[in-house]
């Protein structure tokens, strides 16, 4: 078993790295394993993001998986949104079950130092939103990048315009300081972790056929009908945004290199992340020609190879979703739900809304 670990604002297209990652685990053929999710504030509130895991989970059948609530704030300032880009509620056009968040949810934080300790050398870390509960996490113990088997971040633009502002990338313009703890944790632990900027993720256009596809070889499955309904939204987004009817699908693309190393080549450089500057604040600087002295401390992904990831991607889902017992679908009260959803007495109750 090879566990893995998910860190996400779950947005749009974290939900589809979600259903991979559940489609990963489900698959007798595959050793990786989804031990836990933290949710952390970015595309939505960090309660709204903590929801739409619970729904997403609870829709494909795997609500005991662990689940835990990050800082309502990031590192420094306060916690800006982008409903505009994932919808009023980060999940596009999807109706999810709605699910009570528990009273007292695992703080994110000491949930990765858990799963760290729990897995030593083993746990595949993956942070698809700001890295702010990690960077919390690392501060209680500056020792947990040592025992991480990889980390992987989506996160910056380099030699790239950015997606927040001119220069940034959302995940870290939501909270600059926390990638800067992390990239520092890690130097000092030794771990290279491996930055995945917009200059790949960019690359990675979703198109309507692709989703078309998806939607045929999973034989209408009423999971892969709700993922429809996030990504038309954020087609629609996109297109808005002057980039045309598509979508960059950043999240997936990054989990599924993660657990193969496939879809992107890699190189080495030094970052860090610029903490002052009035126009460019939370802009990721890559070194490539050594000036600052420094040796590189992160793998940046570079070229990607979006149709094989898209053709893995289908493959993936589609089997998985077809395999989901039926009756199971979205917009349903938990207690009447048809998936058989008994809530966990541990770490996620049921609670009066
Ligand atoms: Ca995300």
């Amino acid at each position: 078993m090879l566990p893995v670990f998910l860190d996400c604002d779950t947005g749009i297209d974290d939900s589809v790295a979600l259903a991979y990652l559940m489609a990963v685990t489900a698959d007798p053929g595959r050793e990786e394993t989804l031990v836990g999710v933290a949710c952390t504030g970015g595309n939505v509130p960090t309660k709204q993001v903590m929801r739409n895991v619970l729904g997403w989970l609870t829709l494909g059948q795997q609500d005991n998986i662990p689940v835990s609530l990050g800082s309502p704030h990031p590192i420094a300032g306060t916690l800006m949104t982008c409903e505009d880009t994932h919808g009023p509620a980060g999940v596009g056009n999807a109706e999810l079950p709605q699910i009570s968040l528990p009273d007292s949810p695992q703080d994110a934080a000491e949930h990765w130092i858990e799963q760290s300790l729990r897995y030593p050398g083993q746990l595949i870390g993956i942070v698809i939103g700001p890295t702010t509960s990690l960077a919390r996490a690392i501060r209680r113990d500056p020792t947990l990048p040592s025992r991480l088997a990889s980390l992987t971040i989506m996160g910056g633009s380099l030699f790239h315009r950015g997606n927040t502002l001119p220069t940034t990338e959302w995940n870290v313009a939501v909270d600059p300081e926390a990638l800067q703890i992390v990239l520092d944790a890690c130097r000092e632990n030794s771990l290279i972790p491996c930055l995945a900027p917009l200059d790949a993720t960019e690359q990675v256009e979703m198109h309507p056929h692709h989703l078309e596809e998806i939607t045929h070889a999973s034989g209408g499955s009423r999971f892969i009908k709700q993922l429809g309904n996030a990504l038309e939204y954020y087609f629609a987004f996109h297109e808005q945004d002057g980039l045309g009817y598509l979508a960059h699908l950043h999240d997936p693309f990054v989990v599924a290199h993660a657990l193969t190393g496939r879809f992107a080549k890699r190189t080495h450089l030094p970052v860090a992340v610029e903490l002052v500057g009035t126009l460019t604040r939370g802009q990721v600087v890559a070194d490539p020609l050594g000036r600052w002295g420094k040796a590189p401390n992160v793998d940046v992904l570079t070229e990607a190879d979006p149709e094989e990831f898209f053709a893995h991607l289908n493959a993936t889902l589609s089997v998985w979703a077809k395999g989901l017992s039926a009756g199971c679908s979205g917009g349903q009260a938990a207690s009447a739900h048809p998936c058989g959803y008994v809530p966990p007495t541990a770490s996620r109750e049921e609670t009066a809304p």
